[in-house]
This record gives C-alpha cells, sequence and structure tokens, in this order.
C-alpha cells in the first residue's frame, strides 16, 4: 500500500522538467510545497491534556479487524501528533501522522506560502477514514480572499447541491475520494492541471489563473466512520471521533513565467525544520531571458524595448527581453506604448535619464550646449563635450538663454564680424569686438581690431596661409563672388573706388604672408592715387578664410573688370571684399561706362 502511494505521487506531473538550460521556455523544479513550511491546523490530539483515541482498520477482504486504542499528548513527543507530521519526509517517516482533537465537526488545515508559487496537485492520505465531505480552496491574495478547487462528499447533490463528476465529467465536486473504504491510508488526489487546462501553456493568463497559488486550505466537513462500526454517532465510541492524517503533499514549483530554471529564498523566509526534509522549494527566481523580479513578471532595466511577455510552455517560445540601445550612456530605460506603435511595434524602449551629457531615445545626441567630439567613440563618457562660446562673441539663440554651438563640431553662431570657432575675435577687417559684435574697418586695408585705426603697412594684415582660392584647382562652378549685378553697380556707383580696371589673370602665388595675383592690365577704366598702366602688374588680394570665404575668385587665363583699391603707402592695388570682381563682357564694360559717365 504505501508502496502504491508514492510511487503516484512522484511520478505525475514532472513533465515540465524536461531541458532545464533555459534557452526555452524553462521552469524551476517541483517538489512539495509543505517541505520547510508550517502546516495550520485548528486542534491537535492532546493539547491539553493526555487523551484516549481508538481506531480501526480492515484487511485485504475488508474484513474488520479489532479495534486498536493508544494515547496522545502533545507534550510528549512520542505521544504528539503535530500538524508538522503531515509534512515530514514521506519517505523515511512514513508512520507520523497529524491527528485533531475528538468529538468535533469541522476542521482545517491550511498552507500560507510567502509568495506566489505554481500549485499542480494535491495527495492527502488519511490515517482515519476520509471526510464524508470536504472542501480545497485556493487563495491568490495571501489569505484575503478564497475560491473551491474542488468539493467532496459522499453525496454531492444531497451535500452541496452541485453535479458529481463521476456522472457529469469536469464538474467541480467529486465522490471518488469520499468512499469509508479503506478505513486507513485512503487518499484524496486533486490535479490543479486536469482538463480543460491539462493541455494549455501552464505560463497562459488562464493556467496562471487555475495555477497560482499564495495560500491552500482544506475544510474537512464531516466525519465517518469506519463501517466497522456502526454508523450511528449515539452508538459510537467517542474515542473514534477524530480526523488523522498521514501526509499533506502539496506538489507545485516557483513561479517564474517560464524564464528561470532555478530559485533562491524569498528574503526573510526561514525554512522550518522538518525530520528527514532537506529541500524546500524557494520563491524568489533566478531570473533569465533578460527578465527580472521576484518572478521574472518584468523585464531588466535596459530591456524594455518590448512589452514584457511571459514565456510559452507549449511552443518553448522563450519571449526573451530585448534590450535598449542607449549608446552606453544609460542602464535603464522604460517602454513606451505610443513610441512602440508609432515604431509599427518594432522598438518602444526610451532610455532613461541619459548620462553624459546626451538625450534622446536612446541617448544617441549631444544636449544642447554640448557637441560632438568627432575625436572619441560616441559611447564614450566624453563623447560630448561642453560649448566654448565666448559670451560676448556668440550669439544667442532665440528661445534659449544659453549659447549654443553646433552640435556636429562645436562651432559656435557668431555675431556679425566676429570670427573663430569659439567666436572670440574680430574677423579681418573688423574692429571693436564688443556686445553688437565687430564693425567693418574704414580703411582700404586692415585696421587695428582695437580702435579701428587703419593700418597702413600691408605687412600688418593677417594674411592666412591657405590661400585655395588662389590655385588653379579652382574651377568655375564654384560660386563666385556673391553680389548680384545689381547690387554690384550701386555699390560701385555709391562707394570711392579708386580704381577700375580690366584685366586678365596670368597666375596666383601664395607668399605665406599674404598672395600676390599677376595680371596684364588691358584697360584702365578709372585710376585716382596711382599711376596705373596697361601692362603686367600684380594685384594683392586680402583673405577672408576666416569667415569661411576665401578671396575674389580669379581664375588664371580668364579676364575681369576689377574695382579695387589704391594703397598709396605702398603702391598696392588691393582686391577685397569691398571689392567688385566681375568676369569681363562687353556688356559689363559699356554698362559701366555709363556709370561712370553718370558720376562723374
Ligand atoms: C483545551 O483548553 C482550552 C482552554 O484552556 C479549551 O478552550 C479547549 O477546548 C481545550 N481543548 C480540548 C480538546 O479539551
Ligand atoms: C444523494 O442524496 C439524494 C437525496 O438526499 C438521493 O436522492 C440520492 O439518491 C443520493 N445519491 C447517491 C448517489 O447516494
Ligand atoms: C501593435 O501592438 C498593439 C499593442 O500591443 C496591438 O494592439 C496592435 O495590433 C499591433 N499592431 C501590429 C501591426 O502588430
Ligand atoms: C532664461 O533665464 C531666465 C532667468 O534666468 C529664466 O527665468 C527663464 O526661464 C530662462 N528661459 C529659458 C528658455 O531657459
Ligand atoms: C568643378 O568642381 C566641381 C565640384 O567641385 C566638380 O564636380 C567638377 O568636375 C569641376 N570641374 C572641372 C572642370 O574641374
Ligand atoms: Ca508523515
Amino acid at each position: 500500500m504505501w508502496n502504491s502511494r508514492l510511487n503516484l505521487g512522484f511520478s505525475i506531473l514532472l513533465r515540465w522538467n524536461s531541458g532545464s538550460h533555459c534557452e526555452k521556455a524553462c521552469n524551476p523544479r517541483m517538489g512539495n510545497l509543505g517541505y520547510g513550511r508550517k502546516l495550520w491546523t485548528d486542534t491537535s490530539c492532546g493539547s491539553n491534556s493526555t487523551e484516549l483515541y481508538c481506531s480501526y482498520s480492515e484487511d485485504a477482504d475488508l474484513m474488520c479487524k479489532w479495534l486498536k486504542c493508544s494515547k496522545c499528548n502533545s507534550m510528549h513527543a512520542h505521544l504528539s501528533h503535530p500538524p508538522s507530521a503531515m509534512v515530514d519526509s514521506s519517505f523515511k517517516l512514513p508512520y507520523t501522522w497529524w491527528q485533531s482533537a475528538q468529538g468535533l465537526h469541522g476542521e482545517k488545515i491550511q498552507l500560507n506560502l510567502e509568495s506566489e508559487f505554481y500549485f499542480t496537485h494535491l495527495i492527502m492520505v488519511f490515517k482515519s477514514p476520509r471526510p464524508a465531505a470536504m472542501v480545497l480552496e485556493r487563495s491568490q491574495d495571501f489569505g484575503k480572499t478564497w475560491t473551491p478547487y474542488k468539493y467532496y462528499s459522499t453525496n454531492c447533490s444531497a451535500t452541496f447541491g452541485l453535479d458529481d463528476d463521476v456522472t457529469k465529467k469536469g464538474a467541480i465536486c467529486t465522490s471518488r475520494y469520499s468512499s469509508h473504504f479503506p478505513c486507513t491510508g485512503g487518499e484524496v488526489i486533486y490535479r490543479a492541471l486536469s482538463s480543460p487546462y491539462a493541455a494549455d501553456d501552464p505560463y497562459s493568463p488562464e493556467a496562471q489563473a487555475q495555477l497560482k497559488i499564495t495560500n491552500l486550505r482544506v475544510q474537512l466537513l464531516k466525519q465517518q466512520s469506519c463501517p466497522c462500526h456502526s454508523n450511528d454517532l449515539n452508538a459510537k465510541p467517542p474515542q473514534l471521533n477524530y480526523y488523522a492524517i498521514y501526509d499533506f503533499i502539496v506538489k507545485g514549483s516557483c513561479f517564474c513565467n517560464g524564464h528561470a530554471d532555478h530559485c533562491v529564498p524569498i528574503k526573510g523566509f526561514r525554512p522550518v525544520k522538518a525530520a528527514g526534509v532537506f529541500h524546500a522549494v524557494h520563491g524568489r527566481c533566478m531570473c533569465k531571458h533578460n527578465t527580472a523580479g521576484t518572478h521574472c513578471q518584468h523585464c531588466a532595466p535596459l530591456y524594455n524595448d518590448q512589452p514584457w511577455q511571459a514565456a510559452n510552455g507549449k511552443t518553448g517560445a522563450p519571449n526573451e527581453c530585448r534590450s535598449c540601445k542607449c549608446n552606453g550612456h544609460s542602464d535603464t530605460c522604460h517602454f513606451d506604448m505610443d513610441t512602440w506603435l508609432a515604431s509599427g511595434n518594432q522598438s518602444g524602449g526610451v532610455c532613461d535619464n541619459c548620462q553624459h551629457n546626451t538625450e534622446g531615445q536612446h541617448c544617441q545626441r549631444c544636449k544642447p550646449g554640448y557637441y560632438r567630439d568627432l575625436r572619441r567613440p560616441f559611447s564614450a563618457p566624453d563623447a560630448c563635450k561642453l560649448c566654448s562660446c565666448h559670451p560676448i562673441g556668440s550669439a544667442v539663440l532665440p528661445f534659449s538663454n544659453s549659447t549654443f554651438c553646433d552640435p556636429s563640431n562645436g562651432d559656435c553662431p557668431c555675431k556679425p564680424g566676429v570670427a573663430g570657432p569659439q567666436c572670440d575675435r574680430c574677423m579681418v577687417g573688423y574692429w571693436g569686438f564688443g556686445d553688437y559684435g565687430c564693425q567693418p574697418c574704414d580703411c582700404a586695408g586692415s585696421c587695428d581690431s582695437l580702435n579701428g585705426d587703419c593700418i597702413s603697412s600691408s605687412a600688418a594684415i593677417d594674411w592666412h596661409h591657405e590661400i585655395p582660392g588662389f590655385h588653379s584647382t579652382d574651377n568655375k562652378s564654384e560660386p563666385t563672388w556673391g553680389w548680384e549685378d545689381e547690387q554690384g553697380y550701386s555699390a560701385l556707383r555709391h562707394s570711392g573706388k579708386n580704381m577700375i580696371l580690366k584685366a586678365k589673370i596670368l597666375s596666383a602665388h601664395d607668399k605665406g604672408s599674404h598672395a600676390e595675383v599677376n595680371v596684364k592690365i588691358q584697360k584702365v577704366l578709372k585710376s585716382t592715387k596711382l599711376k596705373i598702366f596697361r601692362g603686367k602688374r600684380i594685384l594683392y588680394p586680402e583673405s577672408w578664410t576666416n569667415r569661411g570665404c576665401t578671396c575674389p575668385i580669379l581664375n588664371p587665363g580668364l579676364k575681369y573688370l576689377v574695382a579695387g583699391y589704391e594703397d598709396v603707402q605702398s603702391g598696392r592695388l588691393i582686391v577685397n571684399m569691398k571689392s567688385f570682381v566681375q568676369q569681363w563682357k562687353p556688356a559689363l564694360g559699356k554698362k559701366l561706362l555709363d556709370i561712370l559717365k553718370d558720376c562723374s
């Protein structure tokens, strides 16, 4: 008899346990949830004083054997039958049992768990005859509310008004486990995964609603006598009037949504010592699949790119959580439904608290006021550097109090006439660095950047060393001097250009400190201070490379109309930003002569 019940208890419902590497849906080891935990009952035999009790048993032919009587007293270990005797090792201590006080009708056995667990089945082995009526219930909210799993009765309709699953498949009541035979060793078995749940994914919401428990209780409602004695209660000696149970085996496992195969104790949980028991089933999952939480019920902090899902126990799909892309600038992200829907259900992760002066859904750009240092990988903590814009020379963007540089290279937006990546000085040809930027020099050449005094010697001009515009690598498709014709004529008319020439460009030379352009002057339309003759001569262009602009384009081999300045002291012909330079056309010469006529 013992063998048969133990085989039953340990052979059913272990099928979830195959393959435990957690590459697919996985689940922790099954075990007896009663091990290491306290079982509660209303009473115990002999709790106040020594009591006498008796019992019958029958032989294989259901013939009654003799009445056997004994004593119980909870104060004496060898006479006590506490609830813990139902959850000791049924292998090592098969004959220990709990026994209730005598003479009562109702009793209750309750297991309180410290967390949610999966419950798969219950096996009770009675020492007394099984009850004529009982109900198995579970709570999923630590005992606040209870729901019945199964009613047990010799007559379901008479006791509970319910159908019997012996005659009506799937009924919540059964008469299967209420026979008075055997008088001792009778079992009650309940399978939480019996149909219609058996074939389902054990992690589906439906299965969870059925399997998840925090508490389990059995209400023993009505005693039953061994038929060896008359069922007439009045004729029955009171010493036979009690419940006694050998084993209360609650099979189940840690509850991990298919995302863990190993569990550790819930914080604060201390297993109760029980004879012959070494392994308790613990409640805190060691989550895999990038999940987290006591029950792997949400995604790990940096893995919220998709909605969390339980694994699928039927297909084996692990449904792992997917990493957010935060470029190494955040440790956490959250799932945002709007972002998810906007991406066509591809990606909903939004990085939290981007570090290292970054911002954006993926911490993918530098914050305002910072720029990307291209010498560093973007994932580096110092990839975004503080803009260092000069507080006076930099332009302030509208709607912002602080200066703001180009996020791609750190260049600052400068006020008019201001130059330098940080806007910390006047451009060549400008002076008076201040709140309104710099103003143009009122000179032919450059001027003192502090007081605007003209610098007469060209040697003082701050030449830029690279003068890309002056080498023959230039071609015609590059932008030419940016004045519209009409603007150009009007500038000519109203500014006092010293000289107007038609010149053919022969060659251009970078002299390091300045540039020189060899030209052949073909026509002198106007000249005021210097004597200019037709023939070879040098033009001295200034450079505005600081401003992102090269000198007026003068391509060798082409002819230009040039209106520029005559520097009397050095005798040089200067072209700068204020000069008018246009490729020569006969119509242009004619028009110009008309203008000059008007002016004179
Ligand atoms: C044990 O004693 C308590 C009070 O001391 C009493 O309430 C209870 O009914 C007694 N139990 C039995 C089985 O006599
Ligand atoms: C259950 O009890 C009802 C009435 O109490 C009776 O009619 C019925 O026959 C009983 N069923 C069985 C299976 O004993
Ligand atoms: C996207 O996800 C939402 C919410 O999970 C769902 O209602 C919707 O049907 C999904 N759309 C597509 C195209 O899969
Ligand atoms: C600008 O600065 C003022 C005062 O310092 C502050 O009240 C205001 O909110 C700021 N505005 C912006 C857009 O930062
Ligand atoms: C002129 O420059 C453009 C753009 O830089 C280039 O595509 C083109 O081939 C050049 N033409 C000549 C004639 O060099
Ligand atoms: Ca036992």
